[in-house]
């Protein structure tokens, strides 16, 4: 399955810039939203967190608009990277896109707290609740509005797990390992911190970097994991409930402005009644694909890291909040406020 997905690759990423031109000439905004075809690119291979958000979101539009609107969905690859996808939201080619942290931190830097570890809570449900909260989607909102993009919705993906080829209990052992991260700068700080050498790349590279030895580690969540086939190239799986992937989905202005009040209706219920679902769809995902990778791999080791060992990362990863503080100025440290009093109030607000 990796093989295959790396052995299209180099077509899919040729093939992504002929797609682009024919979505460019295709492109008719004035229409577009109100009959016609919607085009919505994701992050993730089909099967996945985002592929279930996105697929859902086709079938609800499809049948509340009695067949008027057809929506297409473009899984990792079929345009390129996930640069390559805001890139084509941001000139207007695709109407919705997911765009994560660990990739848009580079456009928006105070997204970027959803990378810090420890930032959100080790209980999913109290996450699930935080990121539905009123005040912080507003904050969100603002800051996608000033970079030219419309803020849909975030949620998570579930935790992050490391999958390296050696133990890691505490910070020193990381020492030295070669630690695929995300493209947004605040990673390469966090696992420095950590004593790793970090390592950007995108996705697509991961499967070949772990394999050919490039890298000797990685995050993502169990789905991801095991659809990716991560597992199959690394010996360990760790669980530090350090921070869940978060995930956001953007939208073109001009899509959204092209629509009818009607149609804006029938975008915004579906996209609350899919904010209600998606948190159970990743946890059931998690748990069946961790079932997987362990009767497809029975010698994959797991490791639970305790609280005494989550509390040494806490403290190896307290500065990178000062980072984090330098690259997303003090509208990031605003919105870690939120997200953080969000948090506090989870319990009370979602009766949790
Ligand atoms: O690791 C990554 O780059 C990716 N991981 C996930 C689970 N989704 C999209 C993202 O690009």
């Amino acid at each position: 399955m990796p093989g295959s997905f790396l052995l299209q690759r180099s077509f899919l990423l040729l093939a992504s810039g002929l797609a682009v031109a024919i979505l460019a000439s295709c492109h008719a905004p004035s229409d577009r939203g109100e009959r016609g075809v919607w085009r919505f690119a994701i992050e993730e291979t089909q099967g996945s967190v985002q592929d279930a958000y996105a697929q859902r979101f086709k079938q609800l539009i499809e049948e509340r608009s009695d067949g008027e609107v057809r929506v297409i969905v473009y899984p990792y690859g079929a345009l390129g990277t996930s640069d390559h996808i805001l890139e084509q939201l941001h000139n207007g080619t695709l109407d919705f896109a997911m765009a994560s942290p660990g990739h848009l931190g580079k456009l928006i830097p105070e997204m970027q707290l959803f990378l810090l570890h420890f930032a959100l809570s080790e209980d999913e449900d109290i996450n699930a609740c935080a990121l539905s909260d009123p005040e912080l989607r507003e904050a969100i909102e603002g800051l996608y509005r000033e970079k030219g993009l419309r803020f849909v919705d975030v949620f998570s993906e579930g935790f992050m797990v490391w999958t390296t080829r050696r133990a890691v209990r505490s910070p020193e052992d990381f020492a030295g390992m070669k630690f695929r991260v995300m493209t947004s700068p605040l990673l390469i700080a966090l696992y420095s911190a950590y004593g790793a050498s970090p390592t950007p790349l995108p996705y697509s590279e991961v499967y070949s970097g772990l394999q050919l030895r490039m890298i000797d580690g990685q995050a993502n969540p169990v789905f991801a994991i095991q659809e990716m086939s991560f597992y199959e190239v690394t010996d360990y799986l760790i669980f530090p409930r350090a921070a869940p992937f978060v995930s956001t989905v953007a939208g073109s202005p001009a899509f959204f402005e092209s629509l009818s009040p009607e149609r804006r209706t029938l975008v915004e219920t579906t996209l609350s009644d899919l904010h209600l679902e998606i948190d159970a769809i990743q946890q059931s995902y998690n748990k069946e694909r961790l079932d997987r990778i362990l009767s497809r791999k029975p010698g994959m080791k797991m490791l639970e890291l305790s609280d005494a060992e989550r509390q040494r990362f806490r403290e190896a990863s307290a500065p990178v909040r000062q980072t984090y503080a330098e690259l997303a100025g003090p509208r990031g440290v605003d919105l870690l406020g939120i997200v953080e009093a969000a948090v506090r109030r989870a319990p009370a607000r979602c009766g949790l």
